[in-house]
């Protein structure tokens, strides 16, 4: 070849790889295994743009870097591919989601390999494939089957909990449940039928039943995530969503909650992203409070004389300055405790609050709004009587959706109470407030109550929480923000959940597991991907679709998060039909040791991945607490948009070049990056293009030319700055396009696209190219002995190379090759001895190249992928001369080259004899010069 042909070179590889599976992994005990995971991607129909391969050319190169450091590299591909805009998809034209999400897999395959990731293309799963979902059913049947113990702090198999209550009935018992179940004994368990067994046994199970409050939207039928709503209405086609309560499968992450923040301890993960973990965790540590009610004729009426509220307060040391308690609009009592004068206004602001989403009602902190019901508490401390509010700054679903109010103690309460008219009652030491304002670091000194009164903030919480155990009005309780997690979808394109539902003998539906020998459940065929009539989920179209003939499934699907909690454990053993991973290949492969994602998994993904590593931990089935050692979370690539301005009011439509558009009044107009070259309109294809733009335009150039002007946004169809790599890669090659993606900056951090700076990148591999071949294509190769120049080249840049990408460093390695081959092109070194390790050491980087200058070079059987990051020698590294700044009376005023092994003395005197030196020192004697070797030169005069 006379110049580099990225296309011949790259097609050769790709298939040359595929035929021999180069890439193919298995277990190897000689060898310490190393597994590196990207985040795998949902198989959108745009395919992939530049800013997706970020992060996967990273771990492509760490990848065939620790495989030439002699790791056994575990680093596969696949997709999480239910999901739905394929189903969106499905509504509007009737396609079955499984034919375009196989469509859209295709073409990603193909993108993949056509920039030559390492990927073990044997080893790739799908989500939405019955063969791996089943799996996932599998886990959802071991997650039902256990229950979480708080004793041994770990789930187990229900059998034990049945042996307890057959023991022991409910007394001793530490599990992890939604509020407080009830209590019987074992006399009574065992007097219970099976059905009836089984029944008690389902509220502790890790997946469970719930009632919860779900955003729902009537006009889409279907729940939505609190992001999906935006100011009370639908994201998607703005209808109103209201506040419902649902019976849904919910996991009992809230289990882990605990170890979900102490394993943060032991990962190497961004400081900022287990912060987030932490924060959407949310421990708090506090207590629960009964108040109980007053009782008047219609508390009676409703049976709640006996009855609490209970309120969960993180100062229960404010307790003698509540004035009021406040209920969720949701609360379960609000109807009950309303009295009929109050009936309208409650009513009324119930729908009211029914509009806004749980994400509005948490972060509008200033509009206070609330209504009275009309009944009374009594504070159980002193036995003030305190009116109940509703109000929707108290959520329904933390702690227990129900506050005291205490206007001296919290802002919110404050707000309330001044715009109800409320008391405010004040609890500290007015002195105190007074020294509190001064310093308010400063401890409490509590008034008003013998039980706290002059004690400090700790002794009175503790104090207080002492009373209320021994009265039976309360207790010490740590409360998570964290809630279980709904693990449902009304819709279709997603697991069917491995359940069926048989009445019990009262004629209510109970769920039971599919049998593991009739997994997986198959998603089944239906016409319309819509709710049906009654409102039931698609999965009610299902014709004939029943358990065993009679009974029926669970209509709602796995949420789009439950392939992606355990697909780390598939690619180890991808095809095992007996387990979900083999316990040798669990064994061998263990964990995952470098993860790189995108930071927008940091609390979903990301932490429900965690809880299922745990549970299976739990289970016996991984010996690891953690699923990924390490973390990197890849920067954005933005898009460079590129603008054309339109002169404003003319007949005929005109475009001003970007340097004269300050002179008109103009519109700016997004233009298609990909007909902007430099920053210089293609005329000619835009007009083609663009059909909004009116009949022959005019067009004001500079220098004969149309100058766009640019920005930087987020990388979007909307915006036209999308970059497709698939024309990048038949431009310039993938090797071009891996080096310039590290090249762009810190893989961390967010950096615009810039398809300019790729001129750069690819004259770097042309001039490497030189150094193997000349103008004609001969081979220019050489056996000559390498000067110490041309050693010393080598050898720092293998350091270099090795020691950035050790820190993830991508970027600063692109230099150091290009520093490298400028040097050998100057010294017009075409040896082997210098160019074989060289190889090697690009290799990562620019693999399909790599392998043809290998070919090339000849010697060593194997293909680069095989050979051994070369070592460096420090011997080549020494410096044979030192560039001295030579300072004169502080200030640096020249600077000399001398030999590394000058001495002091010679060093002085070639100093003094400089004559740009003796010009700064003006003739005057040195008072005194200071010689620091390898260092500086200082001269006083
Ligand atoms: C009385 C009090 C006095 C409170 C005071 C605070 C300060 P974190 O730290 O987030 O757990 N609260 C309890 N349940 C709530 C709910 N469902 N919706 C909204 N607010 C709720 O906060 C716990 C505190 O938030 C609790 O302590 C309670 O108000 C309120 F000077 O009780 B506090």
């Amino acid at each position: 070849m006379t110049e580099y042909q990225h296309q011949t070179i790259e097609k050769k590889w790709q298939a040359f790889w595929e035929q021999n599976q180069t890439y193919r992994v298995d277990i190897d005990s000689t060898k310490p295994k190393f597994y590196v995971l990207d985040m795998f991607p949902y198989p959108s129909g745009a395919g992939l743009h530049v800013g997706h391969p970020l992060g996967y050319i990273a771990s492509d190169i760490y990848s065939r870097y620790k495989k030439l450091r002699g790791f056994n590299v575990l680093h596969p591909m696949g997709f999480d591919s239910f999901g739905l805009p394929a189903e969106q998809y499905a509504i509007q034209t009737g396609q079955h989601p499984a034919i375009t999400t196989e469509n859209n897999i295709t073409t990603y395959i193909r993108q993949l390999k056509n920039l030559g990731f390492g990927y073990d293309w044997s080893r790739e799963i799908r989500t939405s494939d019955p063969s791996y979902y089943r799996w996932t059913q599998w886990i959802f049947r071991e997650l039902f089957s256990s229950w979480y113990n708080q004793k041994t702090n770990q789930a187990e198999s229900i059998n034990s909990l049945v042996a307890h209550f057959s023991q022991h009935g409910t007394q001793h018992l530490k599990a992890h449940t939604e509020g407080d179940l009830p209590a019987f004994t074992a006399e009574e368990w065992n007097a219970w039928n099976e059905e009836k067994q089984y029944e008690m046994t389902l509220p502790y199970r890790l997946t469970y039943l719930s009632e919860s409050v779900v955003n729902f939207c009537p006009a889409l039928g279907m729940v939505l995530s609190n992001d999906e709503v935006k100011d009370g209405v639908s994201e998607r086609g703005g209808h109103p969503v209201i506040q419902k309560k649902m019976r849904q499968w919910v996991m009992r992450i809230t289990a882990y909650a605990d170890r979900l923040i102490e394993g943060l301890a032991s990962l190497d993960w961004s400081e900022s992203l287990k912060e987030q973990q932490r924060n959407w965790i949310g421990k708090s540590v506090g207590a629960m409070v009964k108040f109980s009610l007053q009782p008047t004729p219609l508390v009676e009426a409703h049976g709640l004389t006996a009855q609490d509220i209970e309120v969960f307060t993180t100062r229960v040391d404010t307790i003698y300055g509540v004035s009021f308690l406040v209920l969720a609009p949701e609360h379960e009592w609000v109807k009950l405790l309303t009295t009929q004068e109050q009936a309208r206004q409650v009513s009324a602001y119930i729908e009211e609050t029914q509009k806004r989403s749980e994400l509005d009602r948490m972060s509008d902190v200033r509009t206070v709004s609330g209504a009275f019901t009309g009944s009374y508490a009594v504070n159980p401390v002193n036995g003030a009587l305190v009116p109940i509010w509703i109000a929707d700054y108290v959520l329904a679903g933390y702690g227990t959706g129900a506050v005291m109010g205490v206007p001296s103690g919290d802002q919110r309460d404050w707000n309330f109470a001044t715009h109800f008219n409320l008391p405010i009652i004040p609890i500290l030491d007015a002195q105190f407030e007074l020294d509190k304002q001064a310093d308010p670091t400063k401890d409490g000194k509590y008034i008003n109550s013998e039980l706290i009164n002059g004690k400090t903030y700790a002794e009175a919480t503790q104090i207080l929480i002492d009373w209320l155990e021994a009265n039976g009005r309360g207790k010490a309780k740590v409360n998570f923000r964290l809630r279980d997690a709904v693990f449902a979808r009304q819709r279709y394109w997603g697991e069917p959940v491995p359940v069926y539902y048989k009445n019990n003998s009262e004629g209510m539906p109970l769920p039971y597991l599919v049998e593991d020998a009739d997994l997986p459940v198959v998603l089944p065929s239906i016409d319309v991907y819509q709710p049906t009539e009654s409102g039931e989920p698609p999965l009610g179209r299902a014709e004939d679709w029943k358990y065993q003939d009679q009974y029926d499934f669970e209509l709602s699907t796995m949420p789009g998060w439950a392939g992606s909690s355990w697909y780390w454990f598939r690619y180890m053993d991808p095809t095992n039909t007996e387990s979900f991973a083999s316990k040798e290949a669990i064994e061998y492969w263990q964990q995952v040791d470098l993860y790189i994602g995108g930071t927008e998994h940091a609390t979903g993904h990301l932490l429900y991945s965690r809880f299922w590593n745990k549970f299976l931990k739990d289970r016996g089935y991984t010996p690891h607490e953690e699923f990924a050692l390490k973390l990197i979370n890849q920067g954005m690539i933005q898009g460079r948009s590129n603008f054309v301005y339109r002169v404003k009011n003319t007949e005929v439509p005109t475009f001003v070049s970007f340097g004269l558009k300050d002179q008109y009044e103009t519109v700016k107009l997004h233009v298609d990056v990909n007909i902007v070259e430099n920053d210089i309109l293609d005329i000619e294809a835009f007009l083609a293009t663009r059909n909004d733009i009116g009949d022959n335009p005019q067009f004001i150039l500079e220098d004969n030319q149309y100058k766009c002007g640019w920005e930087v946004e987020k990388m979007s169809k909307s915006k036209f700055n999308v970059v497709n790599p698939d024309d990048i890669v038949a431009r310039v090659g993938a090797d071009t396009f891996r080096l310039y993606e590290m090249f762009l900056g810190p893989l961390t951090e967010s950096k615009p696209w810039d398809t300019r700076g790729m001129e750069g990148t690819y004259r770097f591999i042309r001039k490497l190219w030189r150094l193997f071949f000349d103008a004609q294509g001969q081979s220019l190769l050489q056996d000559a002995e390498p000067t110490p120049a041309e050693l010393k080249s080598l050898h720092k840049t293998i350091k270099k190379v090795g020691e950035d990408i050790e820190q993830f460093s991508f970027n600063t390695a692109v230099s150091a090759f290009m520093v490298c081959v400028n040097e050998l092109s100057a010294a017009k070194c075409h040896k082997r001895a210098i160019l074989e390790p060289f190889v090697i050491l690009l290799s990562p980087y620019a693999p399909h190249l790599a392998e043809e200058l290998w070919v090339h070079l000849g010697k060593i059987p194997g293909t680069v992928t095989a050979q051994q990051f070369p070592h460096w020698n420090p011997d080549y590294l020494v410096e044979d001369s030192i560039e001295y700044p030579i300072q004169i009376n502080g200030k640096v005023r020249a600077n000399l080259v001398f030999a590394a092994e000058a001495s002091k003395e010679e060093i002085e005197k070639a100093v003094l004899a400089e004559e740009s030196v003796q010009r700064w020192m003006e003739g005057k004697p040195a008072k005194k010069i200071i010689v620091v070797p390898k260092r500086i030169v200082n001269i006083v005069i």
